[in-house]
C-alpha cells in the first residue's frame, strides 16, 4: 500500500511510491536567499528510485553492509552516474516564482555541476533544457515538477503530470541528481536519508 511522507517545515506530502513502482528514498527542502537578505523556501522535493535498477549495483557492492554502503563514495557516485531509473519530484512552495528566476537559478545550480563534471560550460546543453521552459508556463504554489532519468539517460520533465520534453544526456541527468545527493546538496538531511534508502535497497 502507498502512504505519504510529509516534509515537516512546509507540510508538503509525497507519496511513498510513484506509478511504475519507484520508491521514495528521502525528502527535503530547497531554499534560496533573496538578495542575501531573506531566506525563502522555494520547493520541497522527494527523490525516488526504481528498486530493480538500483539492485543492479549489487554485483559491485552487494557484500557491503548498510552502514558501510552509507559511507561509500563510489556507491553514491555510481548511483548518480549510472543508467538507473530515478525521479526527483519538486513541489513548489514559493508562490511568486517566475520562469525567469527558474531559468537563472537553473543556470547557476545545474550549470555549476555541468562544469564540475565535464570541465566545460556546455552552454548548448543548458540551453537545450532551459528552452523547454516556455515563458507562458506558470508555476504557482502547489505545482508539481517531475524530473526523471529514464532508461538510456533520457531526462524527462513533467509539470503537473504533463510532458514538457525529453533530453538525452548522461551529463545533464547526473548534474541534476547531484543537486539532491551529490557532494554539496541542497539539504544534507535529505541526502543522508537518500543514502540510507539506497543502501537498504541493496541489502534487501
Ligand atoms: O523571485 O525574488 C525571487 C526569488 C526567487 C528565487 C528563485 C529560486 C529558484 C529555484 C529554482 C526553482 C525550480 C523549480
Ligand atoms: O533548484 O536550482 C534548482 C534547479 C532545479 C531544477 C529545476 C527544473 C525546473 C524545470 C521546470 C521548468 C518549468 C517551466
Amino acid at each position: 500500500t502507498t502512504g505519504t511522507s510529509v516534509e515537516p517545515k512546509t507540510g508538503v506530502a509525497f507519496p511513498t511510491a510513484l506509478d511504475g513502482g519507484r520508491r521514495l528514498l528521502g525528502i527535503g527542502l530547497r531554499k534560496s536567499n533573496v538578495l542575501g537578505l531573506k531566506e525563502i523556501n522555494v520547493y520541497a522535493f522527494g527523490v525516488y528510485a526504481d528498486d530493480s535498477d538500483v539492485k543492479k549495483l549489487s554485483e559491485t557492492y552487494g557484500t557491503l553492509s548498510v552502514s558501510e554502503l552509507k559511507e561509500n563514495k563510489e556507491f553514491i557516485a555510481d548511483v548518480l552516474d549510472q543508467d538507473l531509473r530515478m525521479t526527483v519530484r519538486l513541489q513548489i512552495v514559493y508562490g511568486r516564482l517566475s520562469i525567469r528566476s527558474v531559468r537563472s537559478a537553473f543556470e547557476k545550480s545545474v550549470g555549476s555541476r555541468i562544469k564540475k563534471f565535464s570541465g566545460a560550460d556546455n552552454k548548448e546543453l543548458l540551453q537545450s533544457f532551459t528552452s523547454l521552459f516556455k515563458d507562458e508556463y506558470k508555476l504557482p504554489r502547489g505545482s508539481v515538477i517531475d524530473l526523471s532519468r529514464e532508461q538510456g539517460y533520457v531526462l524527462q520533465t513533467r509539470i503537473d503530470g504533463k510532458d514538457v520534453g525529453c533530453i538525452q544526456s548522461r551529463l545533464l541527468c547526473r548534474s541534476i541528481l547531484d543537486l539532491y545527493f551529490g557532494e554539496d546538496p541542497f539539504d544534507r538531511r535529505a541526502k543522508e536519508d537518500i543514502q540510507l534508502g539506497l543502501a537498504s535497497i541493496l541489502q534487501n
